[in-house]
Parts: structure tokens; sequence; C-alpha cells
């Protein structure tokens, strides 16, 4: 993981929902899609989530100029709650 301190442009956000906490169902909402890129280091993920419950956002990142390879190391999995 590169920890540059500057917003990460460019790069590739890749997000998968899972159903329940992370690994435990393996229960995955629909095909992985790419967040959007707003600029600046934001990156927008719309996700609608019907059914009320915990989820698992397993959130992925390619940094630009990177391999595909690179999420493995910039990995982050964001808990949802649908109340
Ligand atoms: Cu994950």
């Amino acid at each position: 993981m590169c920890l540059t301190k500057k917003p990460l442009t460019s790069a590739q956000v890749i997000v998968g929902i899972e159903k329940g906490a992370p690994m435990s169902t393996m229960n995955m909402i629909g095909p992985m899609f790419d967040g959007e890129n707003l600029g600046n280091g934001e990156y927008l993920v719309k996700v609608a989530l019907n059914e009320k419950g915990y989820y698992t956002m397993h959130t992925h990142v390619i940094p630009a100029g990177k391999s595909m390879h690179s999420m493995m190391f910039n990995h982050e999995d964001i808990g949802i709650v649908v109340k």
C-alpha cells in the first residue's frame, strides 16, 4: 500500500457487495462494478439494497498505471447496515 497523502486520482475502484459480514456468506449481490470517478480522489458508489440487514462492501483500488493484481494490496471492507 502506498501512502502518498495525496488524492488518488484516476484510480479504478472496483466494488462487490456481500450479504453479511466479510467472507461470512460469500453471497455476492450482483456482479462487481466500478465506482464513478468524481475527481479529486473522490469515487461514488451507487447501490440499491432492498433487504434489511448487514452487508459488506468489498472495495478494491487499482492506482493509475498499476496492475490489476495491485488491488490485492488496496482492499477495504466497509460495513453497510440496511434498516
Ligand atoms: Cu473484502
